[in-house]
């Protein structure tokens, strides 16, 4: 065991007992891909393996991209746009440029010339036959994240949203094009519930010590991974530890406040959990502002923790992490051996 130092204060990388140690973390994108640089930090002898959100995904001019598996990629191989937390850093946009020309393209959505290379390569290997997973294990073994990044699955899943005015719109047109106004009446990543998990993923929850949900939107980032069937029963049988992008009533970053609107959730660090569920969530970390949550009926049977929860910067990050770490094992300790 460790001594967890007073948060603020320089977080040294969990030692001993986590060398070895089997994390899987189900992410989204931006606040997932912050949250990974930190947990890496936290325990840098750990095996992290992440299975992620393909709800995202869309084809623009011909071309497949995943925005969430990209964004954790660029982000642990250090290729991130970082004032964005999506797209690479340093672009041009030459392409996009020439395709506007030709009346083609989508201006709405920026895709800049090395990030045009990503899609390139996967639409390549797709129309091979390669399956999504062994597409993104190819595309990381440029970018070495230090984790193992699996697709939730290898079947086309894309989220669509349908707006209160009947108009059905993809979820990157509602997001990006629309952001997020327009009452969304329903949000379905369609396909995800005739998927199968990706190779892989299933026995990375089984094998794992514990699963970790950071903090990504839970409505379309975490939601649409818990819908392929077996991924939720396989996390629900693990000790579950997430984090709230919810403090004080609004999101960290991100609309998840329209997405949670939308499904009839209330914006708050405890209605999510109640969302989750404590048959999915043994521990739940908000931020001290909502230390309250504790206490709230509505979450018996899952352990709230109360810290610091703003990802400031790495050390930050680092603290979260390791406080994620230290609950989940407090909770199987609990638990005894077979929990
Ligand atoms: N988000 C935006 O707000 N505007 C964009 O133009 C945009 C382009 C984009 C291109 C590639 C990519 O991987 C992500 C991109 N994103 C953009 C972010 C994207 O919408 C989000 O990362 C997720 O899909 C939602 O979390």
């Amino acid at each position: 065991m460790f001594t967890m130092r007073r948060p603020g204060h320089a977080t040294p990388p969990l030692s001993g007992t986590l060398s070895g140690m089997r994390i899987t973390v189900l992410a989204g994108g931006v606040g997932a891909a912050r949250f990974l640089r930190g947990l890496k930090a936290a325990a840098p002898g750990a095996q992290i393996t992440v299975v992620g959100n393909t709800g995202d995904d869309i084809t623009l001019s011909g071309l497949r991209v995943c925005p969430d598996l990209d964004t954790v990629m660029y982000t642990l191989g250090g290729g991130i746009s970082t004032e964005q937390g999506w797209g690479r850093q340093d672009e041009s946009f030459t392409i996009a440029d020439e395709l506007k020309a030709y009346g083609g393209g989508t201006p709405w959505f920026t895709l800049g010339d090395k990030d045009f290379a990503t899609h390139i390569m996967r639409t390549q290997m797709l129309a091979e036959g390669r399956p999504l997973s062994e597409v993104t294990r190819v595309l990381c073994e440029r970018w070495q994240p230090g984790v193992r990044l699996l697709p939730m699955s290898d079947d086309t899943i894309e989220t669509h949203v349908t707006l209160s005015d009947g108009r059905r719109v993809h979820f990157q047109e509602w997001w990006v094009r629309l952001h997020a106004k327009g009452q969304a009446r329903s949000i379905v990543p369609e396909g995800a519930a005739q998927a199968r998990p990706a190779p892989g993923v299933l026995e990375a929850i089984a094998d794992a010590d514990f699963v970790i949900l950071p903090p990504s939107n839970p409505v379309v980032s975490i939601g649409p991974i818990l819908t392929v069937p077996g991924i939720r029963e396989a996390a629900a049988a693990k000790t579950v530890v997430a984090t709230s992008g919810i403090i004080g009533g609004a999101p960290v970053r991100g609309m998840a406040d329209a997405c949670l609107t939308a499904i009839g959730v209330e914006t708050s660090a405890a209605a999510v959990a109640a969302h989750y569920g404590a048959d999915l969530l043994d521990g739940w970390l908000v931020d001290e502002q909502d230390k309250a949550v504790a206490d709230d009926p509505s979450l018996a049977g899952i352990e709230v923790r109360a810290i610091p929860l703003y990802m400031r910067d790495l050390d930050s990050t680092a603290a979260i992490a390791a406080s994620a770490i230290d609950l989940a094992q407090k909770i199987q300790q609990r638990k005894g051996p077979n929990g």
